[in-house]
């Protein structure tokens, strides 16, 4: 069984039956009192988040704090570890001295989890990997993984822009692509940086340069400004998420050159990923954004009910996929079939924003 942590809650009723003024109680005994102790089992959750590079990180933390409350009968313990695997390692060790119940990981990168990891076992806790994955050489290390399948998203903005290709007619080898990728080793960058490469293989395209914007916007717009300067036929822009995508629209802009879907006529198209954010999704609607693969953040309610089934003696799924959508303006695209699976391409308009963003 697992260590709870007590939290114990004093619920102190005085009966303070006074019999007469300044009297000693009833019969000449002490004031009676009653101590009411209702003890309440709170399960304690260690969470050693990557970091607070995106719009998607932010609300993955949101997600996780609103779920894991105490009304919910949770203590939540959240540690930031700013991109850094050492820091990471480090809360993990702290969870283990202090016992948590449970530790819930969002690694940065996907490699060198093996020793801390196995620490966590030995010590009995069950460890849930959350958005990226670890690669490590005995599965048994960690419960299971809840997440998005990061190559999969890849397949679908690349299918989606052959599709697009070939209806304006433009020949494969005109499609002059840079990548902006993600923190270089973290499964979301890899996925979508291999879903990509395979699209560039499998089509003749031509990609020009690639390069981490680190999943924030600072970075892919810095990046986005040494690609134009260092390429003055780039025609797509392949960002691995949002953030990345704003900087890049704003480096395009301030080159004094126009974003959107026309790239027959020197317009520079962008792609990318998450769509967590209204301000994405409204540049999308005006094909500043071409096409953006859903990624979905919200992972509190999913590991709540890890948790609740581990708790109740069950054995959660070792890896759990998490559902996503396509969206775009442009209607050209209807439908995308990957691996011989049929993907709905969304096609956005300001009631669907409306809907989606309450
Ligand atoms: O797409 C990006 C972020 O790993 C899915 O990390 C996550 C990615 C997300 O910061 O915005």
């Amino acid at each position: 069984m697992l260590k709870k942590s007590l939290a114990i809650m004093m619920t102190v009723m005085l009966g303070l039956m006074m019999v007469g003024c300044g009297s000693s109680g009833k019969d000449g005994q002490a004031p009676e009192s009653t101590v009411k102790e209702e003890i309440k089992e709170n399960i304690v959750v260690g969470f050693s988040q990557l970091g607070a590079e995106s719009d998607w990180r932010s609300a993955h933390t949101e997600s996780m704090k609103a779920t894991f409350t105490e009304e919910n009968g949770y203590e939540l313990i959240f540690e930031d570890g700013q991109q850094k695997q050492a820091n990471q390692i480090m809360a993990i060790r702290t969870f283990i001295q202090q016992e948590v119940d449970y530790i819930v990981l969002a690694p940065v990168t996907e490699t060198g989890w093996d020793t801390v990891l196995q620490e966590a076992k030995d010590a009995g806790i069950p460890v849930i990997i959350v958005d990226r994955m670890v690669d490590v050489s005995d599965e048994s290390l960690f419960t299971c993984w809840v997440g998005a399948d990061f190559e999969l998203e890849g397949q679908k903005v690349t299918e989606w822009l052959n599709q697009y290709a070939i209806a304006i007619n433009i020949a494969p080898e005109d499609i002059h692509i840079v990548n902006i990728q993600g923190t270089l080793g973290g499964s979301s960058q890899i996925g979508r940086t291999k879903g990509l490469r395979d699209a560039v293989e499998t089509y003749g395209w031509d990609l020009l340069a690639e390069m981490p914007g680190d999943f924030t916007r600072t970075k892919g717009k810095e990046v986005m400004e040494d690609f134009l300067n260092l390429y003055d036929n780039i025609n797509v822009v392949y960002c691995e998420n949002d953030n990345e995508a704003y900087g890049a629209i704003e480096a395009i802009e301030s080159a004094g050159k126009k974003v959107g879907l026309d790239i027959m006529n020197g317009e520079i198209m962008v792609v990318s990923f998450d769509g967590v954010k209204r301000d994405a999704m409204s540049y999308a609607l005006k094909g500043k954004i071409a096409c953006i693969a859903e990624c979905n953040p919200l992972h509190g309610p999913r590991v709540q009910a890890i948790i609740e089934s581990l708790e109740a003696g069950e054995q959660p799924e070792k890896f759990y996929f998490v559902d996503e959508e396509i969206f775009s303006a442009n209607e050209t695209v209807k439908t995308l079939n990957i691996n011989g699976k049929d993907y709905q391409v969304v096609h956005l308009t300001q009631e669907i924003i409306e809907q989606r963003y309450q």
